[in-house]
C-alpha cells in the first residue's frame, strides 16, 4: 500500500515534470508561431538579432464599408499611421536588406531575390553583398552586382519623391538583370518572352509578369500604393490608363490566386515596425474585392 502510494507520487511527479516541459515547449512554439507558419521560415531562427515580431496592430475596418468608403478609410488608415519624417531611402534598404527580406537560406541569415524566388546567404545592409553565385535564375546573366532595390511603382513616376521613394511596401530586393529588364513597364501577362527567369518571370516590350508566386504580393504593392498615394504626384510621364487603370482587374485577380504567405506578412510586420503603417491587403486581402475594380480603377 505504502509503495503504490510511494508510486503514485511518482507518478504524479512525473506529470507534473511532464506538464512543465509541455508548458515550456508550448510557450516556445508560441513565440515562433508566425516563423513556424511557413518550413521556409525555419531559417528565422539563428536571426537572434531580428526586431521582436511585436508590430502595429491592423487597424480594424468596419465591416460595412465597401467601395470609395473603404478606399477612403483605408488611404486615411495608410497615411495617418506614417511618420514622415521617418526614414531615408538608404536607411530604407538597409532595413530591407538584413531585416524584413532576411528570411534565410536554408538555415543562415540570406535574402530571397523577389522576381527569381532565389536565396542568397548574408546578413548583411548593402544590396551589392547579395551577388547570384553562377547564373541561378536561367536569365542568361550572373548578376555579380548582387542586388538593389525594386520600386513596384518605378520611381520616375513620382520624379524620385519622398516618402514614395522609401516605402517599403512597394519596394523589393532585386537582382539588378530583372530589375533593369522591368525598367518602368506596367506589370502585364506576356506572351512572347524576350526575357525570362527559370521560376516564370518574363518581360515583352509591353510588359513585365512576376512569377506565379509573386504575382499577389507584386498585386498588393500596386494596390496599397495606390491608396496610399493617389493623390499625390504619381503619374509624371506615364500613360496611367496602360500602367494602372486598365490593369486593375488584373491585379485583384492576382490578388485571391497567390494570397500572402508567411514571409509577406512577416515583412509587413516588420515594416510597420519600421515605418509606421501596414499594407492593410496584407492583413486582408478580402479589402480589395470590397473596394472593387472600379473604385481603384478610378483613382
Ligand atoms: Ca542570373
Amino acid at each position: 500500500m505504502d509503495e503504490s502510494f510511494t508510486g503514485g507520487n511518482l507518478n504524479r511527479t512525473r506529470l507534473i515534470l511532464i506538464s512543465i516541459v509541455f508548458a515550456c515547449a508550448s510557450y516556445i512554439s508560441a513565440a515562433y508561431t508566425r516563423a513556424d507558419a511557413s518550413g521556409a521560415l525555419d531559417s528565422l531562427a539563428p536571426l537572434t538579432d531580428l526586431p521582436p515580431l511585436v508590430s502595429l496592430p491592423f487597424p480594424r475596418v468596419p465591416a460595412a464599408l465597401s467601395g470609395e468608403q473603404l478606399f477612403q478609410q483605408l488611404h486615411q488608415q495608410t497615411e495617418a499611421a506614417y511618420q514622415p519624417s521617418g526614414h531615408d531611402y538608404l536607411e530604407a534598404k538597409k532595413f530591407m536588406f538584413s531585416k524584413a527580406d532576411n528570411t534565410g537560406c536554408g538555415g543562415a541569415p540570406g535574402v530571397l531575390e523577389f522576381y527569381s524566388q532565389i536565396c542568397v546567404k548574408g546578413s548583411s545592409q548593402h544590396g551589392e553583398d547579395y551577388k547570384e553565385q553562377g547564373d541561378l535564375n536561367h536569365d542568361g546573366t550572373v548578376d555579380v552586382e548582387g542586388m538593389n532595390a525594386e520600386h513596384g511603382w518605378p520611381q520616375g513616376y513620382f520624379n524620385q519623391s519622398y516618402p514614395m521613394r522609401s516605402d517599403l511596401h512597394h519596394i523589393f530586393p532585386s537582382f539588378i538583370t530583372p530589375n533593369s529588364a522591368r525598367g518602368n513597364l506596367p506589370f502585364a501577362v506576356v506572351s512572347n518572352a524576350v526575357y525570362s527567369t527559370s521560376n516564370g518571370t518574363k518581360m515583352d516590350s509591353q510588359g513585365f509578369e512576376p512569377a506565379d508566386s509573386v504575382k499577389g504580393d507584386a498585386a498588393r504593392a500596386m494596390l496599397y500604393f495606390v491608396v496610399r498615394y493617389y493623390d499625390r504626384s504619381i503619374r509624371e510621364g506615364m500613360n496611367y490608363g496602360n500602367f494602372w487603370t486598365n490593369r486593375v482587374p488584373m491585379f485583384l485577380k492576382w490578388n485571391r490566386q497567390d494570397p500572402p504567405d508567411a514571409n509577406e506578412r512577416r515583412r509587413n510586420d516588420l515594416i510597420s515596425q519600421f515605418q509606421g503603417n501596414r499594407n492593410p491587403f496584407v492583413d486582408d486581402p478580402s479589402l480589395a474585392d470590397k473596394i472593387g475594380a472600379q473604385v481603384f480603377a478610378s483613382h
